[in-house]
């Protein structure tokens, strides 16, 4: 806030988070900053009324580029998003907005009924750094991997050694995010590579079969048990909510929960088809990366409901 009549540190507004990309929350979230990537969506309510005529509310964008440790914004351009001028009281609004302590939000705790996915996100090096960037060290046209069952519900544990955020965006549902988790990024690599034959990941990325994981014969978060460091990370309060974007933060393990059926069912029934269509014929679906330029260099994949 840059009050009318100016002070050396003007006070951040406070605001409230009251929605996430699938829904309401189910309360609302009073933030002074957010953290938002591409894709991702967010509702926010902005409450005027504590403030004076003349009073200027200025959005800021903070984030390095690429995020978290990239450039810092220019002030003058991306660095400055939005300026609010607060008027005069409003004349044609006789009731007042008063953020409620409870929103009408049906946020089901997920439970998995199918084995979880490991998921590896992973640059391709060349001199002057990243050419391509790869889900599971998989190109867009390579075999499908990922064919959950219509109506089941699964771990997706998303690895990410690279040294970005990447939004991880999946189409046709919601999800919500049970944690994240610090790992020894180097040994993952290591291990990860030797798996997959890799001797220079500069020339033997993409892969050209069927990705393995580390860890055999563990699986899922168990495999990854040698590599995870500190303790889970649970989800901040406005990431409680049902979500179709996340942020896989850099040296971290990501894990969502997704269930392959609509939001709006009353009652979940397991491996049936509640969509009101069949979501296992027709093209299929993608996940991939939200940054425009990761997903335009190979940085999504096709997936199928069976
Ligand atoms: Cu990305």
């Amino acid at each position: 806030v840059k009050p009318a009549n100016p002070q050396l540190n003007p006070p951040p507004l406070t605001f409230y988070q009251i929605g996430t990309d699938g829904g309401y929350l189910s309360a609302p979230v009073p933030l002074t900053r957010l953290t938002i990537a591409p894709g991702e969506r967010m509702d926010i309510i902005i409450d005027f009324s504590t403030l004076s005529p003349g009073d200027r509310v200025i959005i800021r964008n903070s984030a390095n580029a690429p995020f978290p440790s990239g450039t810092t914004p220019n002030p003058k351009t991306v660095g400055t998003i939005m300026q609010f001028t607060v008027n005069g009281p409003l004349s044609d609004v006789n009731q007042p907005t008063t953020i409620p302590l409870t929103l009408p939000s049906t946020i089901p705790a997920l439970v998995t009924n199918a084995p979880s996915r490991t998921l590896t996100l992973i640059e391709k090096m060349g001199m002057l750094g990243p050419t391509e960037i790869f889900l599971d060290g998989q190109k867009w046209v390579g075999a499908i991997s990922e064919k959950p069952q219509v109506g089941s519900t699964e771990d997706w544990i998303i690895v990410n050694p690279t040294a970005d955020t990447h939004p991880i965006h999946l189409h046709l549902v919601q999800f919500q995010l049970i944690s994240r988790q610090k790992f020894d990024v180097n040994k993952y690599l290591v291990d990860w590579y030797g798996a997959n034959g890799v001797v220079n990941p500069m020339t033997d990325l993409p892969f050209t079969n069927p990705t393995i994981n580390v860890g055999a014969p563990a699986t899922g978060l168990a495999a990854l048990a040698p590599y995870l460091r500190g303790k889970p990370i649970l989800p901040a309060p406005n990431e409680m909510g049902w979500k179709d974007t996340i942020q896989a933060n850099p040296g971290e393990i990501t894990i969502i929960r997704v269930r392959f059926a609509p939001l709006d069912v009353d009652t979940y029934d397991p491996f049936t088809n509640q969509y009101p269509f069949d979501p296992a014929t027709g093209p299929g679906y993608v996940w991939h990366c939200h940054i425009l330029d990761h997903e335009d260099n190979e940085m999504m994949r096709p997936y199928v409901v069976t």
